[in-house]
């Protein structure tokens, strides 16, 4: 659906464009106030909090939309090659500060809005998290926004419009509860609609093959149920630059003409449910993250973005070149955040073939020349498969040219090993079997131009395993690109008085360049700066405290050392490693073994998939071993736990700033690269960790004395796994054995005995993937090294110190710098800033 103009004028030149807004506190102040008392018509401050904090936040949308039009302007007009980054998730967090970090460089706003009353944290707590994201891989795709903005680069961000964001957790009894995050109910200030761009998606119906004018056959889709995709526009701000680049997220609808055809064939409801189908599309944001999905609605979700996406592309460059492709694949990229919008493959072809008349050779050239695909995953259970009946019947078209691509490249295959039957059924971009099954990852490592893994380790093992046959085929396409995280929001934002004092330090140019972090160093060995360090950390630790005694009612003594795991509770993970220590230490302490024990606080959280039971039944573990340590008055001094609900990213900007200890204990060669271990060394934390994903490079980084380092690694697990036998590990380790007494004995779940055998049972299974015992000892060990260390507070600041100082290599722009040198090629567009 088009524009259905009702002006038909011609704007007169210059009209939109209006004298520029003030930057200052006065200005800022004005607009703030008209907002609240006149568009929003409210009187009262303290009765409409929330009213306050739309009012700011669209006072600064509005000197963010300035130059949001400028910087569209500037790469419509040079005509430059631009990157789409398609994703299902991004997990944006809140807005309005970050936008006054980037555009209020004075900090005007938090003198002036003293006049109201109101701190300006609690008004920024007022936003409801943008939680359109599981995890790390929709974190990602929101801090490599930022850092191409601040790095001046045309990209935008393409992504879906969910209703219901990440669930909200609640604890009950200890056990996960979710909640609806209906997060758009009281509206978001941050939005621009954008009904004019409508497009048109089609599902179902069936392909038509005919015969042109010319005499050449022709494929159309045809009988489908369309439904419309209506584009919402978030601002994204570089860091004092001028530059603000988009992303566009698409809410699904139902098209004017579906609805009237069942109203008037006298059927209300059945209008009404065409509207609610249509609609369910973009409701929901799927809650697993590296786990089984196969559903229709998420194939539809997937489908639906990669159409809109496209068309709005297309369309933008159809209004400027017509039908003529020929420099289109050097204008174009577009980056798929792991399989999920691998549907853009086929539907670019089928595009440019059945829309814009291209022959195949020529789509595929296009296509094969501007997709890159970012592998995020080797967990069996995450790799993506559609039956093949199901995309049939909901993408006729779509199967019909991935069935092509399938044929052509199998074709290629037995060129390169003539005769290698059982290479090309592996290889096979349709599964065979009682079900065939599209495999996503085949589509788009045969589609793309790139192939990348997330860190050193995991896009080794990318080639070495789940792509090997790809990688014999194309060693050219696979490259690494560690992942990093935004120092703005990170470190900038969440942690203002460190920021302050290594700006203070070494000046202010790390936060785009934090290469420079280095420069700390020798001042790890600067006792007044030590202690000025130290004193921040501290401070930073009581704002964590709060938040504990808030959300779980529990006292944290900051000077304990803080011991931190959060991220998706999911057995690879290891969540529950870390309880086994907390039990050990326990068991220590009732036995009277208290020598050399560090009082510590252990702070766990994540969400668990809710259809994960494992994964719930450790939150479960959590409370209650936390339920009995914290109510032992001869434990609590020397030991605290608490499993802190609704982990999201606003709490982690209090989080990581606070901890000491940073738990990263997956089973090697599992998590792919992990970021939340990247966002703790920026802040000083130490690491104990397994040598998995960007751990590895870490510890590179910071040297394998500033670094806790544990357990087997990649290699060893796999050899492990073949002569695994925990019953006997169990057996020789006097520790663990009471440890497994204790959880099997139902010391924890008096109440409720039994609860945790599965859990026992996965300890003892000789199939456990996760090798929970293999690796106990030297975690024990290691916990044991990191809390004699702690003792020495001089020392563990020096390594506090060093760790930030070596983090500069885990900033996202360090990583998109990597992606635009090696793919994407984009020029730097600098605007006035
Ligand atoms: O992506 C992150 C990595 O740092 C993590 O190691 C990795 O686990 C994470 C299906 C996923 N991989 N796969 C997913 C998310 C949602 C979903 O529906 C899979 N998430 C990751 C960033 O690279």
């Amino acid at each position: 659906m088009n524009s259905r103009p009702f002006v038909t004028s011609k704007t007169p030149a210059g009209f939109a464009d209006l004298p520029p807004l003030g930057m200052d506190g006065k200005s800022i102040f004005e607009d703030f106030r008209r907002y609240f008392s006149r568009t929003l018509g409210r009187n009262e401050l303290n009765e409409a909090t929330y009213h306050v904090y739309t009012s700011l936040s669209v006072a600064w949308r509005d000197r963010i939309v300035e130059r949001w039009k400028k910087t569209q302007a500037s790469y419509d007009d040079r005509d430059t090659k631009r990157t789409f980054y398609l994703s299902l998730e991004f997990l944006m967090g809140r807005a309005l500060g970050n936008a006054m970090l980037n555009l209020d460089e004075k900090g005007a706003t938090a003198d002036i809005m003293k006049k109201t009353g109101l701190a300006l944290e609690e008004i920024i707590d007022q936003e409801h998290d943008a939680g359109l994201g599981n995890g790390g891989l929709g974190r990602l795709a929101a801090c490599f926004l930022d850092s191409c903005a601040t790095l001046q680069l045309p990209v935008m961000g393409y992504g879906i419009r969910y209703e219901y964001g990440m669930f909200r957790q609640k604890i009950e009894n200890g056990y996960q509860l979710e909640e609806p995050d209906h997060w758009l109910r009281i509206g978001n200030p941050w939005e621009i609609e954008r009904q004019e761009l409508s497009v048109r998606v089609k599902f179902g119906g069936y392909t038509d093959f005919y015969t042109d004018e010319s005499g050449t056959t022709k494929a159309r889709w045809v009988h489908s149920h369309d439904v419309l995709a209506i584009p919402y526009d978030m601002p994204i701000p570089g860091y004092r630059n001028g530059t603000v680049n988009t992303l566009r997220l698409w809410k699904s609808t139902a098209t004017d003409e579906f609805d009237l055809n069942e109203f008037n064939a006298g059927s209300y409801s059945e209008a009404v449910a065409a509207k609610n189908a249509a609609e369910h599309i973009t409701m929901v944001l799927y809650p697993n993250d590296a786990s089984e999905n196969g559903k229709e609605l998420r194939l539809r979700q997937q489908y639906f973005l990669a159409s809109a996406s496209l068309q709005d592309v297309l369309r933008a460059w159809v209004s400027k070149h017509g039908n003529d492709f020929t420099d289109f694949a050097d204008k174009h990229c577009f980056q798929l955040n792991d399989t999920h919008p691998t549907c853009a493959v086929p539907e670019l072809m089928r595009l440019l073939m059945d829309e814009h008349g291209l022959g195949w050779d020529e789509a595929w050239a296009i296509t094969s020349k501007t997709v890159a695909y970012t592998n995020h995953t080797l967990l069996p259970e995450a790799l993506e498969k559609w039956p093949v009946s199901m995309f049939g019947r909901l993408l006729p078209r779509l199967l019909d040219i991935i069935c092509e691509i399938n044929a052509r490249f199998l074709t290629a295959v037995a060129q390169r090993w003539p005769g290698d039957g059982e290479r090309q059924s592996r290889m096979s971009i349709i599964e065979e079997g009682p079900e065939k099954q599209v495999r996503m990852a085949y589509l788009a490592v045969v589609a793309s131009t790139s192939v990348n893994g997330v860190a050193e380790l995991h896009s080794r093992l990318l080639q070495q395993h789940l792509f090997h046959d790809f990688y014999e085929l194309w060693p050219e396409k696979f490259n690494n690109k560690t992942n990093g995280v935004t120092p703005r929001r990170w470190m900038t934002s969440s942690n203002p008085e460190l920021s302050a004092l290594i700006t203070a330090t070494i000046g202010p140019d790390w936060v785009t360049d934090t290469q420079q972090l280095s420069k700390l160093a020798p001042f790890a060995e600067d006792a007044k700066f030590r202690a000025k360090w130290r004193k921040i950390k501290l401070a930073n630790k009581a704002r964590l405290a709060a938040l504990v005694k808030r959300d779980c009612g529990v006292d944290f003594d900051v000077n304990a050392i803080f011991d931190i795991q959060v991220k998706r509770i999911h057995e690879y993970k290891r969540q529950l490693l870390n309880i086994l220590h907390v039990i050990h230490l326990y068991d220590r302490i009732k036995r009277g073994d208290k020598q050399g024990i560090t009082p510590r606080c252990v702070l766990i959280g994540g969400k668990a998939a809710p259809g994960y039971m494992m994964a719930k039944r450790i939150i479960k573990l959590v409370n209650a071993v936390a339920a009995v340590v914290n109510a032992d008055p001869e434990v609590s001094p020397l030991l605290k736990l608490v499993f802190l609900p609704d982990y999201r990213v606003s709490a982690m900007e209090i989080i990581c700033p606070g901890a000491d200890l940073s738990e990263q204990i997956s089973t090697a060669g599992k998590e792919a690269s992990g970021t939340g271990n990247m966002k703790f060394m920026m802040n000083g934390a130490m690491t104990i960790g397994t040598l998995d994903g960007a751990n590895i490079e870490i510890m590179e980084e910071v040297g394998e004395e500033n670094f806790f380092l544990f357990g087997l690694n990649a290699e060893e697990v796999e050899d492990m796994k073949r002569r695994y036998d925990p019953a006997a590990i169990i057996a020789q380790d006097e520790d663990l054995s009471r440890v497994m007494h204790l959880l099997a004995c139902n010391h924890f779940n008096l109440f409720e005995p039994g609860i945790f055998d599965p859990i026992v049972d996965s300890i003892y299974n000789p199939h456990d993937q996760w090798l929970t015992a293999a690796d106990f000892r030297s975690y024990i060990d290691t916990q044991k090294a990191a809390a004699s260390a702690y003792l020495d507070q001089e020392h563990w600041t020096r390594m506090s110190i060093l760790n930030t100082a070596a983090s500069g290599k885990f900033s996202s722009d360090r990583t998109i710098a990597d992606y635009n040198k090696d793919i994407w090629h984009l020029p730097t567009i600098k605007q006035h800033a």
